[in-house]
């Protein structure tokens, strides 16, 4: 090493030399002064900083409720590419034509390409790298805008033929170049006596500018961090269990059973069911109880038919009050399942029903002693729907303890297809969960008896995600498949978690998916998928044809959505090959539009953030405890259009058959839900339906800072309907409003 630098000593001595201010005798003589290319780079990076650090300024008015402010953000990104790109021109001009240091004209390019990345991140929403990422950036550009006011920067450029290192002569320092020797050339740091202040020269500079890049670095990688480590497309906060997790695909995929009715006769089936407490192994070895309908988690399937009757008579046996929602159902306004039209327990409850807090009234629904009866006509197309828990403040805690199962509707029309059927139809229920050290879920709820108290920790606000992923209600099982096509009905009923689900491998002569149906049934076509999100709630109906896979290939249904044991949803193990005689048709249905030109009027819905206090009955209250400042931000709810869900309010009064377009305005993710009639989507920030818009849908997840039109139109029934976010914990802090149909 030493025979190929035969004359520098090390860069310390020149160095130091040069960077303690002794600009006087630089011997390198200035060819010409960049003095007013510089100020103009100046001028620009100064300009850079100030609108770039705007930036988290609208984002921020953004989430603490003004929605429109994200188009100012937009806006205003337009202007940080033009500046950034401006920067570039002058760094260039500085360098060239001024004979100034190269260093900023690449610092500058870099710099402008990471802002275009961090552009992309944020149409595609993805606001867990978006905003680490961002305040990187800004950080960066300010020191960096910072160190362009270095006095030695004036000094014009040394050609590397006359001035580099060989030469014997001093090197003009470059970016890198300076923070290597700031860290040289001013060790011991803090030498007595000497503050940096009383130092003045360029060097004092140099060291706190070295100090806040290796501090902005620090950030940016721990930020950068977070967003990479954490949660990436959620709005919600990690719940880590307290009991050991058990190995992946250990357990078979169980099959929900299929619920026998009691009795039918000509036009109707009736059904019951008993919802108890019970034990579940959910962990191996391990005892959870459960809330569960007939005791068991997911609860049993119903199969009805379209046009066919349906009466499901629901006991409830559990200690808490219930309110049995069929979601997707087209359903009549006193079977939906209001939040407040409870069955109360068959033993040991006193009224009311529904406890209101800071000595509010307490509210009363169409109450019921023990059971009810739910009358579903099934005036509706073939369709997965599921059921669920929907009691006031509390859906979150008991659709978590298991409140939930699938109801699928056949029709003739999907019984002529020739898709795959029988046992090669499979429910998925994936749900996320987190699980204490004695087995029982985890959740954080106020009160564990949920009997008084509703609402969750100030932390969980956000709304609740576990590490044990759950299909079925087994943790990532094993599903063993023969290589032929399989439907699988797909639900996300986690509370708050989104997924993004592939196949690992992924098939290698087509997509993994082919989707045949969503929320609300048949699509027109089918649709390629390599890769499906899934919001809370949402539906997906697909094909998955094995026959691509050699047997004995095990192949995974990961979740680009999760990371560690959260980045794996379950396994299919191909066993062999058979005869397949089903297959998917290039026309599954026939889809009426909802033509948006015809509709009479647009409603806009804001869902965001929100103080909901003074609601009656609310959870917003108890939900955060006085003087606490962190966790869900300055808020203590989730609110549409700036109002707590009050059940004695109605917000929209549609006409039936008339067709409006409901707009979806979002601060962070929403998934909105609509009762009793499915929507189709129209556009989605502003452009065309995304991937997974397609057919009708109940349930349309609604990404940060954006906004989704959906074409709406009730039929048949006239009430009170809902229509609330689907992240469980923000529905219990009041995210919901009732709409009227006339
Ligand atoms: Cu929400």
């Amino acid at each position: 090493m030493a025979a190929e630098h035969p004359v520098t000593p090390g860069p310390r001595t020149p160095t130091t030399e040069r960077l303690s201010g002794d600009l006087a005798t630089d011997p390198v003589p200035p060819a010409r002064h960049p003095r007013a290319s510089l100020w103009v780079l100046r001028a620009i990076a100064v300009l850079h900083c100030g609108v770039i650090a705007a930036q988290p300024v609208f984002a921020g008015i953004f989430l603490t409720g003004d929605v429109d402010a994200i188009a100012v953000h937009e806006m205003n990104s337009h202007i940080v590419s033009l500046l950034g790109w401006s920067q570039i021109i002058a760094a260039l001009v500085y360098a060239a034509r001024g004979r100034g240091r190269w260093s900023p004209m690449w610092f500058s390019l870099t710099l402008a390409v990471a802002e275009e990345a961090q552009k992309v991140l944020g149409y595609l929403r993805l606001a867990d790298l978006h905003i680490p990422i961002g305040v990187s950036l800004i950080t960066i550009q300010v020191l960096f805008t910072v160190w362009l006011f270095r006095p030695d920067l004036r000094q014009a450029r040394v050609d590397k033929t006359r001035g580099g290192g060989a030469g014997g002569q001093p090197r003009a320092p470059n970016l890198e170049g300076a923070v290597r020797m700031t860290l040289y050339s001013h060790r011991p740091f803090g030498r007595p006596g000497r503050s940096s202040r009383s130092y003045g020269g360029p060097g004092a500079l140099s060291r706190r500018g070295f100090l806040g890049l290796v501090g902005a670095g620090g950030a940016a990688a721990a930020l950068a961090g977070c967003g990479i480590g954490g949660l990436i497309g959620q709005t919600a906060e990690f719940l880590p269990s307290r009991a050991p997790l058990p190995k992946p695909f250990g357990v078979p995929l169980p099959i929900p059973p299929i619920k026998r009715p009691v009795r039918t006769d000509a036009t109707t089936d009736y059904y019951e069911i008993v919802q108890r407490v019970a034990n579940a192994e959910i962990l191996p070895g391990m005892r959870t109880p459960i809330l569960g309908y007939d005791g068991i988690f997911p609860g049993p399937t119903l199969v009805t038919t379209s046009g066919r009757r349906t009466v499901v008579r629901h006991r409830n046996e559990l200690p808490v009050p219930v309110s049995v929602h069929l979601h997707g159902g087209h359903t009549p306004a006193e079977s939906d399942g209001g939040p407040l039209d409870l069955i109360l327990p068959t033993r040991g409850w006193t009224r009311p029903a529904h406890a209101g807090h800071s000595g509010a009234a307490p509210m009363r629904g169409d109450e019921s002693d023990g059971q009810r009866d739910y009358v579903y006509p099934m005036r509706q197309r073939a369709a997965t729907l599921w059921y669920h828990d929907h009691r006031m403040d509390f859906t979150g805690p008991q659709v978590y303890r298991g409140l939930v199962g699938m109801h699928l509707v056949h029709d003739d029309e999907e019984r002529a297809l020739p898709l795959p059927d029988g046992e090669r139809d499979i429910p998925l229920v994936i749900c996320d969960r987190s699980f204490e050290a004695d087995g029982s879920f985890r959740y954080p709820a106020l009160d564990r008896t949920l009997r008084t108290t509703p609402g969750v920790t100030a932390d969980y606000m956000e709304g609740v995600v576990g590490d044990v992923i759950l299909v079925n209600g087994a943790p990532w099982p094993v599903c063993e498949v023969e290589g032929a096509r399989y439907r699988f009905r797909i639900l996300n009923a986690s509370n708050a978690r989104r997924y993004g689900l592939t196949l690992d491998p992924p098939p290698r002569e087509r997509p993994a998916f082919v989707q045949v149906g969503s929320d609300g049934g048949l699509l027109e076509t089918p649709i390629e998928h390599a890769r499906i999100d899934i919001a809370p709630a949402e539906r997906f109906d697909v094909v998955i044809d094995f026959s691509a896979y050699a047997p004995g290939t095990e192949v995974t249904l990961v979740n680009r959505l999760g990371n560690d044991s959260t980045a794996q949803v379950m396994r299919f193990r191909v066993t062999r090959r058979v005869k397949d005689d089903s297959h998917v048709p290039a026309k599954l249905s026939t889809i009426e539009r909802l033509d948006p030109a015809k509709a009479v009027r647009t409603r806009v819905w804001r869902f965001r953030r929100g103080d909901v206090g003074d609601r009656p009955g609310s959870a917003g209250v108890a939900a955060r405890p006085e003087g606490d400042g962190d966790g869900g931000g300055e808020h203590n709810g989730w609110t549409i259009n700036d109002k707590a869900y009050d059940p004695r309010r109605a917000d929209a009064d549609p006409t039936l058959g008339e067709i409006e377009i409901w707009r979806f305005m979002t601060d962070v993710h929403h998934p909105v839900h609509v009762h009793l009639d499915p929507f189709q989507v129209v556009s989605r920030g502003g452009h065309g339906v995304g991937p997974y818009d397609h057919g009708w849908k109940d349930t349309v997840d609604v990404r940060p800072a954006e906004h989704v039109d959906v074409a709406v139109r009730f039929t048949d029934y006239r009430g009170p309907y809902l229509l609330h976010c689907h992240n469980l914990e923000h529905e219990d802090m009041a995210m919901m409003a009732t709409f009227r149909t006339t």
